[in-house]
């Protein structure tokens, strides 16, 4: 009987060492130690044996039963480590890896635009100038020479809130009460971008919603040659020092003289193709001097103060500047559209 449960005992520790799970070594359990295993078997059959025997049998049944059970136990603590270890490294973050690119959103091509513009009259001296996009009738009309019943109104025809208040249709009205806060004085020399509104028919060159940047300039002696000097300053920065500019005699309800200004065409050198329609040159902005109403109104006198303002659609300069044919492209934010004009 000592004989075979050393036996067991050697075969149990056998298959503890090759146990490659815990599976395995719950089998290697039941296997040897459960109640229909050899070593519960040997103690069932202690009866057979003499009263000096069976002690000295049970004591080893029982010391041969713990070692097993320790070396099970020892080799589980083993094959649990390893399964840790194994999962840690499995696991490994290398943090050294290079992230994944987050899709990072960029400014608008018009923001970019007409802060280029800002930029250009900041540097001869303006102010950036914003107003309220829902405006009185008064500073979106009245104040700019456009009395109730004038023709010119048509032309701007808008949204509106009330009988009085309603979507402004350009930024001169932000110029008005500028020139209003200055109580008379001079100079004024504002910038005013900014959403204008129309009640128009969306299509391909129009849209009910867009853009404007509006400038002023009020003060004593200001004359027409200082309107050109600062236009031609503006369009050499903006479209190139090899550009000419020419002034073609225009209206506004708001100015006398109105003129609208052209830049030669760099498409042909002035030849004469399609971008500027065979004429050499492409309208760019309307302008002329401030009409002596609009100073009356906003507290100047007319026969001290001069002044000069000009006015141009951001759209418009952007589409010359990219050869965009949509207007719409600038509203629907498709992104493959934007992200062309997203600086590096
Ligand atoms: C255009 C023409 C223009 C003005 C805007 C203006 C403002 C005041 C007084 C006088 Cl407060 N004039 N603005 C003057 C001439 C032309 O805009 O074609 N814009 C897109």
């Amino acid at each position: 009987m000592k004989e075979r449960l050393m036996e067991l005992k050697h075969e149990a520790l056998e298959k503890v060492t090759h146990a490659t799970d815990v599976k395995g070594l719950q089998d290697v359990r039941v296997q040897y130690l459960g109640k229909k295993g050899p070593i519960t078997e040997v103690l069932r059959g202690m009866g057979k044996l003499s009263a000096e025997e069976r002690p000295v049998i049970g004591q080893l049944a029982n010391e041969v039963r713990e070692e097993i059970a320790n070396a099970i136990e020892q080799k589980q603590a083993n094959l649990e480590a390893a399964a840790l270890e194994k999962q840690l490294e499995d696991e490994t973050i290398d943090v050294t890896l290079p992230g994944r690119p987050v899709q990072q959103g960029g400014r608008h091509l018009l923001t970019n635009i007409i802060e280029e513009i800002e930029d250009l009259f900041i540097g001869m001296g303006f102010e950036v100038a914003e107003g309220p996009e829902v405006e009185t009738d008064y500073y979106n009309f009245e104040a700019l020479n456009l009395p109730k019943g004038h023709p010119a109104r048509d032309m701007q025809d808008s949204f509106y809130i009330t009988e009085e208040l309603l979507m402004r249709t350009h930024t001169s009205p932000v110029q008005a009460r500028s020139m209003e806060k200055h109580e008379g004085k001079g100079p004024v020399k504002v910038i005013c971008p900014g959403k204008v509104y129309r009640r128009d028919t969306d299509d391909a060159t129009h849209s009910h919603q867009f853009t404007q940047i509006e400038g002023l300039l009020v003060d004593e002696h200001v004359r027409m040659s200082d309107l050109k000097g600062v236009l031609n300053a503006f369009a050499k920065q903006m479209f190139g020092e090899e550009r000419e500019i020419r002034l073609r005699p225009s209206f506004f309800p708001f100015t006398e003289p109105s003129v609208e200004m052209d830049i030669s065409c760099k498409m042909c050198g002035g030849e004469g193709c399609s971008v500027c329609k065979g004429t050499g040159w492409i309208e760019i902005l309307g302008a002329g001097m401030v009409h002596p109403n609009v100073l009356e109104m906003a507290g100047y006198d007319s026969n001290k103060y001069t002044g000069f303002a000009f006015g141009m659609g951001p759209e418009r300069i952007a589409m010359l500047k990219y050869g965009i044919d949509d207007i719409r492209h600038f509203y629907t934010n498709d992104v493959r559209f934007l992200n062309q004009f997203h600086k590096a």
